[in-house]
């Protein structure tokens, strides 16, 4: 392919390709997105590359911390990237929201002085639950990255730390601080992130926590959209229909919600006029979003990868499996989530199940197994535990429980690298296990970090026992057994 994707390839390419409507020069700098991946720039940028249109001062400025990848593969694009949309009617539309891409490890004043200019007004953030660094409800002062950043509070290396060293500055220089706002799956993102923070500010000097306490806006969001990776065959057809290189390009479902709660600090763009939820309490849309579609995607991906299935769309067309996540939805979940007024449990069901059907979308389910040691508490023991509260059955949600745990098994004895912040102790409880179930059920639930409190529950442990006995031996043939019983 002879040319790249970027400003100056932008006029030539097909009508058919969407591009930005707006004078990109003419923008500036209003947002710092910290964690600046696939999901961030298949769903927020595309709100803002939707804002830009008639407010110029909200551009991107995207930070890495982690890997100079998206640095590198957009900046020579002048941070432009394609956007598929997946679905019934695919579309490329070529997002021009990101003005600037910084990775922290070899730009971290550039950063800094980013997070410390007057035009820069929100900080959002796509960390992933392990990025909050928290232990429970509270920082986690033993983190690597906490005790790294809290030595060097002006040089830190971390989400909070940069969050907080920005807001220092700030204050230093007597300017309004930043909306700090969380776009993670993750339920009260906001009040999580405030803690995290403000209790890192405390450590840091106890005068900067009160002013952050007392000025620094922290809204929850719900951010919902199927974002599959970026593989080869995206690549290249973003490479054919735009006559030129993409690097970089992301891909999406259609269907997009971003539900915000309306407590900015320091002003913000017209989100209502782009298609952004803008409500006064999030934590029902969060809730059920988590319960409903996260947790039978977590169901979707240890069930699935026990069979050897690849994708959610193909798991969805194994008649055993959908009809398992079909009654583990309606008759497992659905009775245990406290939904939003005016909340209609069955349709958003059946719209979560359409979805996870739509055969247009190759959705790994190795992705979605990935990080489960933090997606288990938020999507399925949560729920588990208002179930036991309310004295209702919990077989159907304990099956997915004990699929992950056969998961682990399995991978750690094929001396497969789990994508886990607990990769480590993961691998060696999968490695230890024995196939009997009272053993590894007992040493999986003695990680207190996924299980407490709710491994102290017989209920619970009993339950978790009896789905492990019924997977069997985790092959294929034992889990479509399971699931046709
Ligand atoms: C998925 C989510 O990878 C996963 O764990 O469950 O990324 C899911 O696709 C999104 O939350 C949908 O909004």
């Amino acid at each position: 392919m002879s040319h790249r994707l970027n400003q100056a390839a932008l006029a030539a390419l097909p009508p058919d390709v969407i591009r930005p409507g707006y004078d990109r020069a003419g923008t500036r700098i209003g947002i710092v997105h910290i964690g600046v991946g696939a999901f961030h720039r298949a769903h927020q940028a595309v709100y803002v590359d939707d804002v830009l249109a008639s407010e110029p001062d909200w551009a991107i400025c995207g930070v890495s911390l982690n890997s100079c990848d998206v640095r590198d593969a957009l900046q020579p694009q002048d941070g432009l990237y394609t956007l598929a949309l997946l679905g019934q009617n695919p579309s490329l539309r070529v997002i021009g929201s990101i003005r600037e891409l910084l990775f922290a490890r070899e730009q971290r004043d550039e950063v800094l002085r980013r997070l410390a200019d007057p035009l820069v007004r929100i900080v959002t953030l796509t960390i992933t639950e392990k990025g909050y660094c928290l232990a429970g409800a509270d920082l986690d002062l033993a983190h690597p990255e906490i005790v790294h950043d809290l030595a060097s509070p002006d040089a830190p290396n971390g989400a909070i730390g940069y969050v907080v060293a920005g807001l220092a500055a700030r204050r230093k220089l007597h300017l309004p601080p930043y909306t700090v706002l969380s776009c993670d799956n993750l339920p009260e993102n906001g009040r999580k992130l405030a803690r995290a923070v403000v209790q890192y500010a405390w450590k840091v000097d106890p005068d900067l926590a009160r002013w952050i306490e007392a000025e620094v806006a922290f809204p929850c969001s719900m951010v919902d959209s199927i974002t599959p990776a970026t593989d080869e065959a995206l690549r290249e057809r973003v490479a054919t229909q735009l006559a030129c290189t993409d690097a970089w390009p992301v891909q999406r479902e259609a269907y997009t919600q971003w539900v915000v709660e309306d407590s900015f600090c320091n002003g913000r763009p017209a989100l209502e006029r782009v298609g952004v939820t803008l409500s006064a309490d999030i934590a029902g849309y969060d809730r059920a979003k988590l319960r409903l579609l996260n947790a039978p995607h977590s169901a979707l991906a240890y069930l699935g990868a026990l069979m050897e299935i690849e994708t959610v769309a193909q798991a969805m067309a194994t008649p055993v499996l959908a009809a398992f996540v079909e009654r583990l939805m309606h008759d497992g979940i659905v009775p245990n989530v406290k939904a939003p007024a005016g909340f209609n449990a069955g349709a958003y069901v059946e719209a979560i199940l359409a979805r996870f059907r739509n055969p247009a979308i190759q959705h790994r389910l190795l992705q979605i197994a990935w990080d489960g040691s933090q997606k288990l508490p938020v999507r399925l023991l949560g729920t588990i535990g208002d179930a036991l509260a309310a004295g209702h059955p919990i077989d159907l949600l304990c099956l997915p429980v004990a699929a992950w745990m056969q998961f682990v098994r399995r991978q750690a004895r094929n001396g497969v690298t789990l994508v886990d912040p607990m990769a480590e102790v993961l691998a060696e409880v999968g490695r230890a296990t024995t196939g009997d179930a009272n053993d590894d059920v007992a040493r999986f639930l003695a990680l207190d970090s996924i299980f407490a409190p709710l491994s102290a529950d017989d209920r619970f442990v009993d339950a978790v026992r009896v789905a492990y006995v019924r997977l069997g031996d985790g092959t294929p043939a034992a889990v479509w057994r399971a699931l046709s019983d």
